[in-house]
């Protein structure tokens, strides 16, 4: 017979189920987020593909909850998501970056009480910069409700303590990037995984499985255009990687596309760090913790990589707020580590000075 050229492939859906059946008493409520994340994505997919060509470009004209004006996009990928998890038996609430409110979804009693998990997503991260073609990106985070649910009523089925959980508890994280290729990376704590859609089947196909970023640090992404506004460490840090001497930083580029997700991939896949230092004046970073940076934080270290405030551990924050905003360096484990040391070498001498002074 001759070979007919055809290669076997995985997909999404075989790749979940064969995770699944490594944990033999999985109800497969689990897997099911997961698929469903798979299926909102190609909608969300399809209207990006088509934003040149439907009446879906330029923004809405409202505001969300942080005052920013909503692109149309936002929007729609914002309703093509909780419309995809209202209905799944084990969703107790959903969380949006363009709501103000957490979103209750009432109990079925068809599922187990240890079976409810929350979602937390930003629809359509990098948005604003949709009109010029820009690769945007879903961001996903998934918690167990950890309320005490046989207590409460099927009209108040989360409450906000479900939501305000330390990334370290995540249950998984990933996102979906809309760009030359739409991609869905992801992990459940057992490493990270790609997939590529192929348009032509509909379906997600395992394209980059076990993504660990390269010990080298390529690129440097940071909106320098801020950098007066930024504080000593990450000014010190900034030039040190980008006119210092060292080796390492011999090749490195400045790469910054604005997009979180997209700057995100590509340091993942080629090394590097991104930084959204906070603004010396407030105090504030720019990003959210729950929908950008504790997700982006979970995939990070799954693959070898770390993410800071600079003083701690994007995964052991405590969140106070849902729409929270921190500062992040997120990637290469060595440059988050080699940022934190000089936010402590310079705390220790603003204490010290301090110190002296009284
Ligand atoms: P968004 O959630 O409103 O799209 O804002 C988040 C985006 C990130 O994708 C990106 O990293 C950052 O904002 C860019 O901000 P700036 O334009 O200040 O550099
Ligand atoms: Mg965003």
């Amino acid at each position: 017979m001759p070979d007919s050229g055809w290669k076997d492939f995985e997909t999404l859906e075989s790749y979940i189920a064969k995770e699944q059946r490594m944990h033999p008493h999985s109800r497969g409520v689990f897997s099911n987020l997961l698929r469903r994340i798979g299926v909102a994505s190609k909608v969300v997919t399809s209207k990006v593909q088509k934003a040149g060509l439907v009446d879906v470009l330029g923004m809405q004209g409202t505001q969300n909850v942080q005052g920013e004006t909503q692109a149309k996009l936002d929007v729609l990928a914002n309703d093509i998501m909780k419309a995809t998890f209202r209905w799944m038996p084990s969703i107790a609430g959903m969380a949006s970056e363009e709501d103000d409110e957490m979103i209750p979804v009432a109990r079925k009693t068809s599922v187990d009480d240890d079976d409810h998990y929350i979602i937390l997503f930003d629809p359509l991260d990098g948005s604003s910069n949709i009109d010029a073609n820009v690769s945007v990106g879903t961001i996903f985070s998934i918690h167990r409700a950890i309320s005490d649910t046989k207590g409460l009523k099927s009209d108040e089925p989360c409450i906000l303590g479900d939501f305000l959980q330390p990334g370290y508890k995540q249950e998984a994280a990933g996102y979906v990037i809309y760009g030359s290729s739409t991609m869905l990376v992801y992990t459940t704590g057992h490493g990270v995984h790609g997939f590529t859609l192929d348009p032509e089947i509909g379906e997600y196909i395992l394209s980059h499985e076990n993504i660990i970023i390269p010990d080298r640090c390529k690129c440097f992404s940071a909106n320098e255009a801020n950098y007066n506004k930024w504080d000593a460490p990450s000014k010190q840090f900034a030039d040190y990687v980008r006119f210092g001497s060292e080796e390492r930083y011999q090749k490195l580029s400045s790469r910054y596309i604005g997009s979180f997700v997209a700057d995100f991939h590509r340091n993942l896949l080629y090394g590097g760090v991104f930084m959204y230092p906070a603004d010396e004046a407030t105090g504030k970073g720019k990003l959210r913790l729950l929908y950008e940076c504790a997700p982006i934080a979970m995939l990070a270290e799954q693959a070898g990589g770390l993410a800071s405030t600079g003083r701690e551990r994007i995964l052991d924050i405590q969140p106070s707020d849902l729409h929270e905003r921190v500062p992040i360096i997120v990637g290469n484990r060595r440059e988050v580590e080699l940022y934190e040391k000089m936010v402590a070498e310079h705390d220790a001498a603003v204490e010290k000075e301090v110190r002296t002074r009284n």
